[in-house]
């Protein structure tokens, strides 16, 4: 590492603000109203002619056993789906853009391959596994050009893990903006990758002591490149060839994608090529134009990597709403929580707007840079609310308020949103998205 790059991260302080101790009392709520819901869901079955609305239990013979080889979800299920918006487009071109996972609509914390999101740079690229190859150059002692089969006979490792766009809520630095909560937060999906550990290789072909930077790079029209320090390369990071127990989608990378545990998506190379090794960071188009961060002072922190402590409350969400409950119901809040920096460790629930908190269950699995599920039971009191959820690591870290966050990182910063998300819950039941600034 040089002696610049070595001063640039040390002033990558921002975490340092948010320790669990450091988070401040209750302050005024002032919340702002939300605009109505843009992108929100579709109608209801009701009105779709495909779907028949008869039940006669017991009397009918159904399809045939292996109608669908490969299954697919009910057609009850047609408005779980990914979603994405021009606004979220360069330019309103649909091949740089983004589309969103249905958090709301999903339980558990695995994401189902056809759900899972979807940015691309340059379209989604389709590679054929036998003529795909790998190179592994630079830095090392015995370059080598690997095929997919030479790949998988290397011993395979399986984790579960999150992987979230570093743009995630990117829309809401200024304000509330969106009117799901796909759309608030739906940059981002967990799912069991397998995969061959990079580590593993680079024991066989010999790291140079100098080789301390490693560029990823993807053969996809962007030929997305990004670089990353060979600690965290000789750590965790894995060469994924399977996703939930099946080969890639095209859209995550197929047939190999790189995956950098609890690190921004954007490092997680798809469609990987090529792997060099060097003694310096490469300051791709990636790492210098794109996802750095603008500070208040108009500098820009560059190499920053690992995702902050972060949740969200997924029931109720505005497409997930109270509506049908009578007061004195009983009530599941649930939501999801995650960090990069290592295992979640707790979740708040404040119904005033972070004035005074609760604590919620983590349930199932609790697993590092994994999402982790919460759940707190609830009596509705058909009273209007601000519901807010706030999670801590195992690092110390708890998730900031709106205004602890901006006065960090000020409103230019795009990148590694992470404050407080507010839903405002009125008599009826109906949820829209706010912000508390406190
Ligand atoms: N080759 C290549 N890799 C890529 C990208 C790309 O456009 N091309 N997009 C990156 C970005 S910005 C993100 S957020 C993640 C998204 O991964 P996913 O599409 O599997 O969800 O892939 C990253 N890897
Ligand atoms: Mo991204």
């Amino acid at each position: 590492m040089n002696k610049k790059t070595e001063e640039k991260i040390a002033s990558v302080s921002r975490r340092d603000f948010f320790k669990k101790t450091a988070s401040a009392g209750a302050v005024a709520a002032t919340a702002v109203a939300a605009p109505s819901a843009v992108l929100a869901s579709e109608a209801s079955t009701k009105d779709d002619p495909n779907i028949v609305h008869h039940v006669k239990w017991g009397t009918t013979l159904g399809d045939e056993c292996n109608k669908n080889p490969y299954g697919v979800p009910s057609k009850y299920e047609h408005n779980v789906v990914r979603r994405t918006s021009a606004l979220m487009s360069s330019a309103g071109d649909m091949h740089a853009a983004i589309s969103m996972t249905p958090i709301a609509e999903l339980k558990g914390i695995i994401v189902p391959n056809g759900l899972h999101f979807t940015r691309t740079h340059n379209g989604v690229a389709h590679v054929d596994p036998n003529k795909w190859r790998l190179m592994i150059h630079g830095l090392v002692e015995k370059p080598i050009v690997l095929t997919l089969d030479q790949l998988k006979r290397y011993p395979s490792e399986s984790f579960i893990y999150f992987l979230e766009c570093p743009s995630n809520s990117a829309a809401e630095w200024k304000g509330p903006q969106f009117g799901t909560a796909q759309f608030v937060k739906g940059m981002m999906s967990c799912a069991q990758w397998t995969g061959v550990r990079l580590k593993t290789i680079l024991d066989e072909i010999g790291l140079k002591p100098e080789a301390k930077w490693m560029l990823a790079e993807g053969s996809d029209g962007s030929e997305m490149s990004r670089t990353l320090p060979v600690e965290k390369v000789l750590d965790d990071v894995i060469i994924a060839y399977a996703q939930n127990g099946e080969a890639l989608r095209d859209e995550q990378g197929y047939p190999v994608r790189l995956f950098a545990p609890g690190w921004e998506a954007n490092l997680c190379v798809k469609w990987l090529k090529r792997l060099e090794f060097g003694d310096e960071p490469w300051h791709a188009k990636e790492e210098t134009s794109k996802y750095t961060a603008l500070t208040a002072s108009g500098k820009a922190i560059q190499h920053f990597y690992a995702l902050e402590t972060n949740s969200i409350i997924t029931s109720p969400a505005p497409e997930k709403d109270w509506t049908d409950l009578k007061k004195g119901d009983l009530v599941e809040i649930e939501g999801l929580a995650w960090s990069g920096y290592g295992t979640i460790k707790g979740v708040d629930i404040s119904f005033d707007g972070g004035k005074n908190w609760v604590e919620a269950q983590l349930k199932g699995l609790v697993l590092p840079k994994c999402w982790t599920r919460f759940s707190y039971m609830y009596k509705y009191e058909g009273k209007p609310l601000l519901l807010q959820s706030r999670s801590y690591d195992d690092s110390g870290d708890v998730q900031p308020t709106v205004n602890q966050e901006k006065g960090v990182v000020g409103v230019e910063c795009v990148y590694h949103r992470n404050a407080i998300i507010t839903w405002a819950v009125n008599e009826k039941g109906e949820v829209s998205n706010v912000q508390v600034r406190s």
